[in-house]
Order: C-alpha cells, then sequence, then structure tokens
C-alpha cells in the first residue's frame, strides 16, 4: 500500500495534507484522545469552548499556560520534516493543520493552514486585535496593549466557527489534489473530519496514515497503520 502511495506522490502535480494531532506526539506532545490524551484529564467542554472561557477565564488560561510551556520545550519531529521535503518536490502543495503548536511552520513548511488557530497568537475580546504572545507563561488574566480588554487564545473552540478565508482556502486545496494526505487525526472534529470524502468525491487518491484505525479508515483508498514519524519520511525515499 506504501509503494503504491509513494508512486502516486511521484506523479502528482498537487498533494494536500490534513494533519492532527497525532503528528505531534512524536515531538512529545499530548494528542486529546489517545490513552494518554489531554482530554482524559480534562473535558473538551469545560476547556475548549466560549462558555468555559466565560464561566472561568483563569482556569482557561491555566491550561493554555501548562500547554504553551510544554509545547515551548518539544521541536518539530521527522514527521513535519519529511513534508517540508514533500512540499519541496511537489508542484502544488497545501498543508491544513487542525494543530495549534505551529509545528509545521517552524520546521519550514510555506503554505500551511491553521484551520484551529496557534496557540501563539491571542485576540481581545473587546477590540479583536489579534497579536503574537510568547510569553511561557502568560499573565493571567492576560490584557489588551491597545484597550486593556480581557485576550483570549487566538484558537477556535468547540461551537465556534472556523475562519471563513481559511476554510475556503482548504476547499479548494480539497478541490485541486491528485492525492490526500491524512497524517494523525482520529477523525471525529468537524469540519475536519469531513475532508477526506470531500476530496474523494473530487476524484482524489485519499490516503490515511495514523497509528490507530479511525472513522475514515473505511472511506480512504489506502489506510497505513504505524508512527508518523516512521511513516511519513518513508513516503521520500
Ligand atoms: C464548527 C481547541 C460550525 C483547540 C478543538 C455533532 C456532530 C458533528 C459535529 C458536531 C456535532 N456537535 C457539534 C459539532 C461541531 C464540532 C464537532 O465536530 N464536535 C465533535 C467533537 C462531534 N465542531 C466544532 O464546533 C467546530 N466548529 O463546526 O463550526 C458550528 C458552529 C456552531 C455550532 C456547530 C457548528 C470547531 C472545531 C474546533 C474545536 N477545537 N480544540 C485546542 O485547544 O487545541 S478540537 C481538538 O480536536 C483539537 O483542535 C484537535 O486538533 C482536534 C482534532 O483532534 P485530533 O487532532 O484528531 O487529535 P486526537 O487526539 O483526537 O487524535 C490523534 C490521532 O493521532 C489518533 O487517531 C491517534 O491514533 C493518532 N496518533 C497518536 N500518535 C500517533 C498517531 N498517529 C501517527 N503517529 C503517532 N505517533
Ligand atoms: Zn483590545
Amino acid at each position: 500500500m506504501l509503494r503504491d502511495l509513494k508512486t502516486r506522490l511521484a506523479g502528482a502535480a498537487a498533494v494536500t495534507v490534513v494533519t492532527g494531532a497525532g503528528i505531534s506526539a512524536d515531538s512529545g506532545i499530548p494528542t486529546f484522545r489517545g490513552n494518554d490524551g489531554l482530554w482524559n484529564k480534562y473535558r473538551p467542554e469545560e476547556l475548549a469552548s466560549p462558555e468555559a472561557f466565560a464561566r472561568d477565564p483563569r482556569l482557561v488560561w491555566t491550561w493554555y499556560n501548562w500547554r504553551r510551556e510544554l509545547i515551548a520545550a518539544k521541536q518539530p519531529n521527522p514527521a513535519h520534516h519529511a513534508l517540508v521535503e514533500l512540499e519541496r518536490r511537489v508542484n502544488t502543495f497545501r498543508i491544513i493543520t487542525q494543530n495549534v503548536d505551529g509545528f509545521h511552520s517552524l520546521a519550514g513548511s510555506q503554505s500551511v493552514s491553521e484551520i484551529h488557530g496557534n496557540i501563539w497568537k491571542v485576540r481581545c475580546t473587546q477590540c479583536g486585535r489579534v497579536a503574537a504572545n510568547r510569553d511561557v507563561p502568560i499573565a493571567v488574566p492576560p490584557c489588551c496593549a491597545v484597550c486593556r480588554g480581557l485576550l483570549r487564545p487566538h484558537i477556535v473552540w468547540f461551537g465556534e466557527s472556523l475562519d471563513p478565508g481559511e476554510l475556503r482556502q482548504s476547499h479548494d486545496a480539497l478541490r485541486d489534489c491528485e492525492v490526500l494526505l491524512i497524517i494523525g487525526t482520529s477523525g471525529v472534529v468537524y469540519p475536519a473530519a469531513s475532508f477526506g470524502a470531500v476530496a474523494k468525491a473530487r476524484g482524489a487518491f485519499v490516503a490515511e496514515l495514523n497509528r490507530d484505525p479511525t472513522p475514515q479508515s473505511d472511506l480512504v483508498d489506502a489506510a497505513i497503520h504505524g508512527a508518523a514519524k516512521d511513516l511519513v519520511p518513508e513516503l521520500l525515499d
């Protein structure tokens, strides 16, 4: 299956990649729903939602400070670096990531859509200003430099819509690709979980590279199980 995928990649002019927490697992960043998952200790509704933030911004910021500290101490892994090399080889290439760790850009990927936002960006709840902030930890509760309003992570929470521009770019990349790689995602969070079906309906060859089977595994053309740090570099051989 991997050989077939490598052949298709070698001949593809347009490749799109969808990634989730599993691609950063080998960097030492816990995933959300695995047995070591972030969600085991906390329930997503308690933390990654506007209601949770309105109820207890300190608790939510404490959780994001813990993740900022963790991510700041880790590095992209061979899977991220292999995608940088793949981007060099392919004419039209785009990564659509659900991850907020910024590791694709840190590794050197040029064409990245961070559809769930970025943990190193903050947004003012009053004036809407978005700014980069790399304080580890960030003072809680953080205030806007312009209007003193309460800052929130510039991250898409449950029940919040994704940025329309990012979504349009993502759909273009899913429409135009000959091969779609879905790497390290459990395929349960929408709309990202629908991207495989969107690309397949447009005639793309869809491959899932994941440690465990997912609800997408039956839908894709190739479901390859293993660690992303091993599988993704192998695509380049
Ligand atoms: C929206 C915050 C419109 C950021 C996150 C009922 C049915 C269908 C949909 C819904 C529904 N009710 C509500 C919805 C919509 C909801 C949704 O999909 N809910 C799900 C849970 C049912 N979606 C939304 O709300 C989205 N917005 O749809 O807007 C709208 C508006 C109003 C009302 C309704 C709809 C917003 C989604 C964004 C939510 N934000 N987190 C943060 O703090 O990080 S979601 C969270 O899950 C993360 O962002 C993460 O990116 C995302 C997906 O998780 P994964 O990346 O897949 O990680 P996971 O741990 O799950 O899986 C890891 C995988 O890796 C595993 O499969 C594992 O096997 C594998 N793996 C592990 N190690 C390795 C590995 N693979 C390879 N190598 C390894 N080493
Ligand atoms: Zn402000």
